[in-house]
């Protein structure tokens, strides 16, 4: 079979024999990784699974069952708009850039394996989740989502091996060889050298971590160069599926665990075999606050530099009359001595803040969704995001110790206070010891209630997943 074959994509591939062989030298590198670091266990197991195979808003992705080892990893970008110019920044109202511009070549690249090194590394870090799944609908979305990520690495790196030249092939390998969480080599950013190695954390970070990564796409879906932004255009649409896998998931053992706890005479969920509330609040306290820090600086060169260069706009850009951002400032809420104080900056210095307050104001409405399931069970307890100086090791706030509701305090307090707000790895452990397999069509594990509906019109309990053997179901291997 030719890679053309093998690669479902809407760029041509054949057309183009250069790009053809890079990306035919990088493939076995890239299944290589696959193997060693990708969902661990299901290689040889048919899996319900969509595969991306044009841009069509109608129909783009098929869905079947697919032998894991059989997947492939197409290349799509959307469709160029018509007549596109330049949205945003210094180069507004020019044509949109389809080379990339000399002067712009290594904030570019930097942006490019910034956004490309985050996907590999989650597949890195949700290896093991499988394993635990506590269903087969569960074990399903679990590797659609791994694929997916999968394919963004692909998008990103067709990206720079068709635009990089030597050094693209170079950035691409090096994105095999990092590794989450390996201290001498380790992702980029800092949530993805994380461990998930439970669901509520799966879920937590498909909540918040993929949610920063629709805000970053979706800032980079305007670039003024054209292929950038097609491709995150293009992935946008299937990250959709990530944040609601995430945002089901918390709001699912939310309910289970709003339940359990009405109905124990103590008003806990542990003793039922569920979640405590408080424990989901410092899961999502934890991830929240690190997905934060994946904005950048509030106060940023970078970020002005980016957009000046009309490559990365923010949050739905179109909104803005204005696209320079040359005029106004932000004021920002900075600790100074003892007390908190405010800083202006000019805008375009503010711009991850802005993009941040965007992500927050999102992250607010998904909330208020879990409370209203934690109401409809009759209990008062309620979730709340942390304050955003809470617990960041990035930026303006880092290094610098802030209460959850945002209040400054010594170090000495907040270590104290610290099993209150964040996991303790016991807490940790006990999450871990709820995570057995639950693998029979249709059954869930104790401590997640099932989801309202199947994939795709299919019902809860299709086979999701067919085991190549057959003992697997079942069993708590
Ligand atoms: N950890 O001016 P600053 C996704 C670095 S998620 C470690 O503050 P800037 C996904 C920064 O790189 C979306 N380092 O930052 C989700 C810089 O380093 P250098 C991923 C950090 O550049 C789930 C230095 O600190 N996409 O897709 O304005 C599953 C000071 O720079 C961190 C993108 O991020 C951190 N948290 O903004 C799968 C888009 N924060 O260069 C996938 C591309 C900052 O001086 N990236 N630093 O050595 C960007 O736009 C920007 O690089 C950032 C940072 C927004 C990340
Ligand atoms: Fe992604
Ligand atoms: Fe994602």
């Amino acid at each position: 079979m030719s890679l053309n074959d093998q690669i479902p994509n809407n760029v041509d591939l054949s057309a183009d024999r250069k790009l053809m062989r890079a990306l035919t030298r990088w493939q076995p590198s890239y299944l290589e990784w696959w193997r060693d670091m990708g969902p661990e266990g299901f290689d040889e197991d048919q899996i319900w699974l969509r595969t991306a195979v044009s841009v069509d808003a109608g129909g783009w992705a098929h869905y079947d069952h697919v032998r894991m080892s059989d997947y492939r990893w197409g290349i799509f970008l959307s469709e160029p708009r018509q007549e596109e110019s330049i949205l945003f920044g210094d180069h507004q109202g020019q044509p949109v850039w389809n080379e990339v511009p000399g002067e712009f070549r290594g904030m570019l690249r930097r942006l490019i394996v910034t956004q490309a090194d985050t996907e590999p590394a989650s597949v890195e870090q949700q290896r093991k989740l499988g394993a635990t799944a506590p269903s087969m609908y569960d074990l399903r979305n679990l590797l659609q989502v791994n694929v997916e990520e999968g394919r963004h690495l692909w998008a990103m790196v067709h990206l720079l091996h068709q635009h990089f030249g030597r050094d693209g092939r170079e950035e691409a390998e090096s994105l095999l060889q990092r590794r989450s969480g390996n201290p001498d080599k380790p992702r980029i950013l800092s949530t993805f050298n994380q461990r998930t190695d439970d669901w509520l954390s799966f879920f937590m970070f498909t909540t918040f971590t993929d949610r920063d990564g629709k805000y970053q796409l979706s800032s980079l879906s305007n670039s003024g160069f054209s292929p950038l932004a097609r491709a995150t255009r293009f992935m946008l649409t299937e990250e959709a599926f990530h944040l609601f896998v995430g945002e089901s998931g918390v709001d699912r053992i939310v309910r289970r665990s709003a339940e359990l706890t009405a109905r124990d005479p103590n008003g806990e969920a542990s003793p039922q075999g569920g979640v405590e509330l408080d424990t989901i609040q410092r899961y999502l306290n934890f991830w929240y606050s690190s997905s934060l820090d994946l904005f950048g600086t509030e106060d940023s060169g970078n970020a002005a530099d980016c957009f000046a260069a009309s490559l990365k706009a923010r949050h739905r850009e179109d909104r803005y009359d204005d696209h320079l951002a040359m005029e106004g400032c932000y004021t920002l809420e900075q600790l100074q001595g003892d007390a908190l104080g405010s800083l202006e900056i000019p805008l375009r210095r503010a711009l991850n803040e802005v993009l941040r307050d965007d992500y927050v104001r999102d992250c607010e409405r998904v909330v208020t969704r879990w409370n209203r399931t934690i109401a409809s069970c009759g209990l008062d307890f309620r979730l709340h995001l942390p304050h955003r100086r809470f617990n960041r090791v990035q930026g303006l706030h880092s290094g610098q110790c802030f209460s959850p509701d945002g209040q400054p305090m010594e170090a000495e307090d907040f270590d104290r206070r610290r099993n209150d707000w964040l996991p303790s790895a016991r807490e940790r452990e006990s999450v871990n010891a709820l995570m057995q397999p639950c693998y029979a069509a249709g059954e869930f594990a104790d401590w997640i209630a099932p989801p309202d509906k199947g994939v795709k019109g299919r019902p809860v309990d299709f086979d999701y997943v067919r085991f190549s053997d057959p003992k697997r179901v079942g069993s708590a291997a």
